[in-house]
């Protein structure tokens, strides 16, 4: 099973410790209620900002809350700094005591988003598919019903579609500066390229990858296009065009970026980081400088909603 071919909470995945989900009826163990959960975030992670946007779509602030990691790890993972901000629920240094509290020895990896359990003081899930789908269909009760992120008779097709995503862009982007060889360079950046290709023709005539209502393949697509001319491209020397190249994918960005759920949650101070690692020898690669773009430049994109 991939991250993204679960629809519902399923007892397969509830009985996996580090996979619950949370359900409106708590038939998962994990009822939807105000004030129970929180959200550990970083800044700098796109899919820990996957669910901080779904929160905000859906106006789950005052039902669900959320804090960051500090932007750089110590040899123990992620921990909390003055920078970021404390630990406002549990008081922790760092977040791996959270995996401990839920799993004692503990000694897997510590990655966020987290999503904490108050009452039962331990993890729900660490898996951003689970999270931002239990947030965008079991908190009805408080969340805007206008807000449709998962629609069912799209799920299908958004699963597909996240995982193509998920595979050719956002994967590959990542994938581009770790290549050591000059095939391996250029089969994963044309792939990336082709991505970015479809997508922008995909969105020529359509306000969102949908149509005209956001769903959570927007919600996917948008962290991976906000850190790419700042971080994935300049650093793995993907595209001699960037985001700002491809107008429809472009408008689009600006379009969601516009709305508080995307802008609030986005820092782009966090995403101009090399990643430690990164090889400089290898293959000969283009010439590609971050861009630093216009993200507040009218979108035009309003005329498409009505298609
Ligand atoms: N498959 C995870 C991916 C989360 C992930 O990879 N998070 C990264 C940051 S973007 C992380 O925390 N990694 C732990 C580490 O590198 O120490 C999910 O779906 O949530």
């Amino acid at each position: 099973m991939t991250a993204h071919t679960r629809i519902a909470c399923s007892a397969e995945k509830s009985a996996d410790v580090l996979h619950g989900c949370i359900t409106a009826d708590g038939s998962s163990g994990f009822k939807a209620e105000a004030g129970r959960y929180h959200l550990y975030l970083a800044w700098s992670c796109p899919w820990a900002q996957r669910t901080a946007i779904v929160r905000g779509l859906k106006g789950l602030h005052d039902v669900v809350s959320l804090s960051y990691v500090d932007d750089e790890r110590d040899e123990r993972g992620w921990v909390f700094r003055e920078r970021r901000g404390a630990d406002p629920v549990n008081g922790f240094t760092h977040l791996a005591q959270a995996y401990e509290a839920t799993i004692p020895g503990y000694t897997g990896s510590v990655s966020v988003p987290v999503l904490w359990d108050r009452e039962t003081g331990r993890i729900v899930s660490n898996d951003e598919s689970v999270i931002a789908a239990d947030l965008a269909t079991q908190f009805e009760e408080w969340g805007d019903p206008e807000v449709r992120l998962y629609p069912p008779h799209l799920r299908a097709a958004i699963s597909e579609l996240n995982a193509d995503l998920e595979t050719n862009l956002s994967g590959g982007a990542y994938e581009v500066a770790w290549t050591t060889t000059q095939v391996e360079y250029e089969v994963v950046r044309l792939r990336v390229i082709a991505t970015l290709e479809r997508m922008n023709a995909r969105l020529a005539e359509r306000r969102f990858l949908f149509g005209s209502e956001i769903t959570v393949s927007d919600v996917w697509l948008w962290p991976t296009l906000a850190r790419f001319d700042l971080l994935d491209n300049p650093l793995g020397k993907i595209s001699e065009r960037g985001l700002t190249g491809f107008p429809h994918l472009w408008a689009y960005a600006r379009d969601l970026y516009q709305q508080p759920a995307f802008r609030d949650t986005t820092d782009f101070n966090a995403f101009r980081r090399d990643r430690p690692g990164v090889r400089q020898e290898g293959p000969e690669r283009i010439a590609v400088d971050p861009v630093e773009a216009n993200w507040g430049k009218p979108h035009g994109r309003d005329r498409l909603s009505a298609q």
